[in-house]
């Protein structure tokens, strides 16, 4: 069975980061290893929200891993608190990359034009250095445009947004994928470049107008889940962009319709049937 390092925060309550790819990447049929970088009440779009710091139980936590020979196929990080949490996921990189792991970045920071309350431009450029290091970065517009120096664009051309993949390419990454991109009214989808390969991934399906916390930490995770056993780029991110269009379907379908994630849970089954269908 392939195995998953995913690095993240745990957000007890609201659906995000390791809340989400625990259940989505086990449910794929992935070993999912965690390393929660901090522990929170809520996420943070909740107001008063409480943190515990884990920053000083990274190195000790893999420092055992090492000792026990214990290896990954794949690496995947995405929100990192701090700074000094990035520097340590670059020794993590080092200590477990290697041919055989994929290190797999959403450099989780930023949306709509604007950073998350908790980051800054010091930590946007740490984070252009991380994903230097990756195989596959997923960021979105936005965080495509902190970590390369461009002005953000909400009417942008495919002219603009091959420069902003050049860009990207030229961070280091091998493969790089912006999410959230479509040509067209009423689409939304991934546009990439594998800069090894030459080969464009390019991904539209419709726009649903909701927005939900999580939702990209839902698509990184069917990505990664799915790349890990060898889906190719474009069946893997047609699966993830296909997956979560329909969970916000449901979401919205919901009376409830919790404003601070999405029912995941209620869609997992077509996952399981989808990643099914891709690796025998
Ligand atoms: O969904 C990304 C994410 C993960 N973890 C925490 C967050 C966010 C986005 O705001 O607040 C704690």
């Amino acid at each position: 069975m392939k195995n998953i390092l995913t690095i993240q925060d745990i957000s007890c309550f609201g659906k995000c980061s390791l809340t989400i790819a625990l259940p989505i990447i086990s449910a794929m049929g992935v070993e999912t290893v965690i390393l929660p970088t901090a522990v929170l009440s809520t996420h943070t779009m909740f107001k008063n929200f409480t943190v515990k710091d884990l920053t000083d139980q990274l190195i000790p936590i893999t420092d055992h891993w090492k000792s026990e020979g214990i290896r990954f196929d794949a690496i995947y990080t995405g929100y990192l608190g701090s700074a000094e949490e990035i520097e340590i996921a670059k020794r993590i990189f080092d200590e477990f990359g290697g041919d055989d792991t994929m290190i797999f970045i959403d450099p989780v920071m930023a949306d709509n034009g604007k950073l998350y309350p908790a980051f800054d431009m010091e930590y946007a450029k740490l984070n252009a250095g991380l994903c230097g290091k990756a195989d596959i970065i997923v960021p979105n517009l936005t965080e495509a445009c902190f970590m390369t120096d461009t002005e953000y664009r909400e009417d942008y051309d495919r002219a603009y947004i091959d420069e902003l993949l050049e860009k990207l390419a030229a961070l280091g990454a091998k493969k790089v994928i912006l999410t959230g991109i479509a040509f067209s009214e009423g689409k939304t989808g991934v546009y990439g470049l594998d800069t090894v390969t030459g080969e464009k991934i390019v991904y539209e399906n419709n726009r649903i107008d909701a927005a939900y916390h999580g939702t990209g930490d839902l698509f990184s995770s069917v990505s990664v889940g799915a790349l890990v056993q060898g889906v190719s780029l474009t069946d893997a991110f047609k699966l993830a962009a296909d997956y979560t269009a329909r969970t916000i379907e449901e979401t919205v379908k919901n009376p409830d319709k919790p404003w601070y994630g999405v029912d995941f849970e209620t869609t997992i089954p077509e996952l399981v049937a989808g990643i099914g269908k891709l690796v025998k």
